[in-house]
C-alpha cells in the first residue's frame, strides 16, 4: 500500500515517523510533482496538481475537521475525502468555548482592567437563567461543547441541519428553526462547517436578532462572519463583544481593526489544534478498515459540503 503526504506548512518528518510506526506495511513518501501513484493521501491545502497527478487515490485524508478548502479543488468523482473526526479536537474546543463564555459571564476582563488600576470594585452578577448560549452546529465538536457547557447550568440552545435531541439543549433545525434559535440566544457560538449555505451567516441581520447584550464566539471559519457588520453592531451597542479564533484572512493582518478593538478578543486559530498522534492513529485505523472493505466515519458528502 502506498501513502503520500502533502500538507502545507507542516513539517513531514514527525508525521512520517508516526505513520511508519502505525502502518509498517505502507510505503510512505512526501508528495512532489511527478511522484508515482499512491493509494492514499494525507493532505492539508494540497495544490490542484497533486490531485490531478494522483488519479488512482482511493481516499484522501484531511488533517483537519473542516474541509472547505479541499472542496474548492476539482476532485475526481468517487474519491473519498475523509475529515478528522474529533481526534482530540472536541475536548480542546470545549475548553476554549467554556473559557470564552465564562470569561464574559463572570466579567473577568473588567476585573483584569480594574486590577491594573488597583481598583477593588465588585460588579453585579449576571443572571444565569437569562444567559442563554446558542450553539450553531451540533456535530462532533458542537455536541461536545454542549456537554461541557451543561455543567455550568446555562440555558442551552442548538441549531443543526437535521433534527437532533441532546440532553439539556433546546434543539432547533433548518432554515425554519433559525429565528427562534437566534431570538432565544444571548451568546452565539459558531461551530458550523463553511459551505455555500453557511457562508456569511453571521451578519447584521442574524447577529442583530440575538437577545440584548449579545456576544459572539466564532471558532469555525472566518468566512462565516461579515466583519464590517460585527464592527457596526459593537459600535451601536447591539452586541456586547466577541471572541474570534478564525478570520477571513489568516494570519490576521497587523492593521486589522479586530486586533485593538476593546471588546474583541483575538486568538490565532488555535481553539482546537490537530494533534499528530491522535490523528495518525485515527487515519491508520481508517485505512486498515478501508483495506478490509469496511465503511468508515468522517467521509465528506461533497453535495452537502461537509
Ligand atoms: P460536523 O460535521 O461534525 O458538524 C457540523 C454541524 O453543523 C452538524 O450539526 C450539522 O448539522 C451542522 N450544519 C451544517 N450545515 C448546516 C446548515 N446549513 N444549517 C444548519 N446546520 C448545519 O463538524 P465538526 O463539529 O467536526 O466541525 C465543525 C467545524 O468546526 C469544522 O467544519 C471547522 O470549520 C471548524 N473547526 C475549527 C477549528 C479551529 O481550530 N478553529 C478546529 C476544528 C474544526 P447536521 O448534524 O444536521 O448534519
Ligand atoms: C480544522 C481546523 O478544521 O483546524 O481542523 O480549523
Amino acid at each position: 500500500m502506498k501513502l503520500t503526504f502533502c500538507c502545507a506548512n507542516t513539517p513531514p518528518e514527525p508525521w512520517l515517523e508516526g505513520l511508519r510506526a502505525a502502518l509498517p506495511e505502507a510505503e510512505l513518501s512526501v508528495w512532489e510533482s511527478g511522484a508515482p501513484p499512491a493509494d492514499y493521501a494525507i493532505v492539508w491545502s494540497p495544490p490542484q496538481v497533486m490531485v490531478d497527478q494522483q488519479p488512482g487515490l482511493q481516499a484522501m485524508f484531511a488533517i483537519g475537521a473542516g474541509v472547505d478548502k479541499l472542496l474548492g479543488l476539482r476532485l475526481p468523482p468517487g474519491l473519498k475525502l475523509v475529515r478528522l473526526d474529533d481526534a482530540g479536537m472536541a475536548v480542546q474546543m470545549a475548553e476554549y468555548v467554556c473559557h470564552a463564555v465564562i470569561r464574559h459571564f463572570r466579567d473577568f476582563d473588567a476585573y483584569a482592567a480594574a486590577q491594573r488600576d488597583a481598583c477593588w470594585a465588585q460588579r453585579e452578577p449576571r443572571r444565569r437563567e437569562q444567559f442563554s448560549v446558542g450553539l450553531l452546529g451540533l456535530g462532533v465538536l458542537g455536541s461536545r461543547v454542549a456537554q461541557a457547557l451543561r455543567a455550568f447550568e446555562f440555558p442551552l440552545l442548538g441549531w443543526s441541519r437535521s433534527p437532533k435531541a441532546l440532553d439539556g439543549v433546546q434543539c432547533h433545525h433548518g432554515a425554519d428553526g433559525l429565528n427562534d434559535f437566534l431570538a432565544g440566544s444571548q451568546v452565539l457560538v459558531n461551530l458550523l462547517p463553511l459551505t455555500t449555505e453557511t457562508e456569511k451567516l453571521l451578519n447584521r441581520d442574524t447577529l442583530g436578532r440575538l437577545r440584548p447584550g449579545g456576544y459572539l464566539v466564532n471558532v469555525a471559519r472566518g468566512a462565516h462572519l461579515v466583519e464590517a457588520d460585527l464592527l457596526a453592531l459593537l459600535e451601536s451597542g447591539q452586541l456586547a463583544g466577541a471572541t474570534l479564533d478564525v478570520f477571513r484572512t489568516e494570519p490576521l493582518p497587523p492593521e486589522h481593526p479586530f486586533w485593538h478593538h476593546p471588546r474583541i478578543t483575538v486568538t490565532p486559530h488555535v481553539s482546537a489544534r490537530t494533534l499528530r498522534d491522535e490523528s495518525i492513529a485515527q487515519i491508520a485505523r481508517k485505512i486498515r478498515a478501508l483495506q478490509r472493505g469496511e465503511s468508515i466515519a468522517g467521509v465528506v458528502d461533497p453535495v452537502r459540503g461537509y
